[in-house]
């Protein structure tokens, strides 16, 4: 397998953590989402993915995937141990609507072509970019810390003593929010699960700081 990502990618993120987690180390080929232009929109990548963004997950048969919460449940499927969703359907669909809570209602929001989409097209000021992102980041995290405070008020990890992908879309939205200026001590329940997580091995090798492309 070949994983196309960037070291600041959060949805590649969400994938290097899962890779880890299962003991997976395939081949990783950068995409740089900023220089020239951004090489994800060049022909070779748009081969990959039509939409122009990374994560892509290339399959040994050839097969190119993106979509990091499909990709994650691809490698779930394909390599069961260690789990990242729980046994029951119930304590699956929770982990499945902390996830998407993340990846559906907070990072497409605030994604760099959005972003750039804002300044450029609809030419508003940096500091309102800045606005609408804090804006939006904070709703949504906000909303999750009151969730989680509410039904894990002690526990490690997003759901049950094990991380799963509800840990797995948080950790690289937290990472993002900080990138931002926006920084997650205010959210307790979100920063202690956050500190539970990046104490494991899988977690600190999906880190951006320690990509081959880092910065
Ligand atoms: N829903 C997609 C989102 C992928 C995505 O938005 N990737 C971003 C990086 S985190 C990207 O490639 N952005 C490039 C751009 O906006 O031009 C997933 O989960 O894989």
């Amino acid at each position: 397998m070949i994983l196309y990502s960037y070291f600041r990618s959060t949805a590649a993120y969400r994938v290097r953590i899962a890779l880890a987690w299962k003991g997976l180390s395939p081949e990783v080929v950068p995409v740089h989402l900023t220089r020239g232009g951004g090489e994800q929109h060049s022909t070779v990548h748009l081969e990959r993915n039509p939409q122009g963004l990374v994560p892509v997950l290339e399959l040994d048969d050839g097969t190119f995937l993106p979509q990091s919460l499909a990709i994650v449940e691809y490698l779930e499927e394909l390599r069961p141990e260690p789990p990242l969703l729980p046994t029951t359907a119930a304590e699956r669909a929770r982990v499945r609507s902390l996830a998407l809570h993340v990846a559906c209602e907070i990072h497409p929001l605030n994604n760099l072509r959005v972003l750039g989409y804002l300044t450029g097209a609809l030419g508003v000021t940096e500091e309102q970019r800045l606005a609408w992102y804090r804006h939006w980041v904070e709703t949504g995290l906000s909303a999750l810390e009151a969730r989680l405070s509410r039904e894990n008020a002690t526990g490690r990890f997003c759901h049950g003593g094990t991380p799963t992908l509800a840990d797995v879309c948080l950790v690289p939205q937290l990472y993002n929010a900080r990138r931002f200026g926006v920084d997650p001590a205010r959210w307790p329940t979100l920063a202690r699960i956050e500190t539970g997580c990046l104490a494991l091995e899988a977690f600190e090798r999906a880190r951006p700081e320690v990509q081959v492309d880092a910065e």
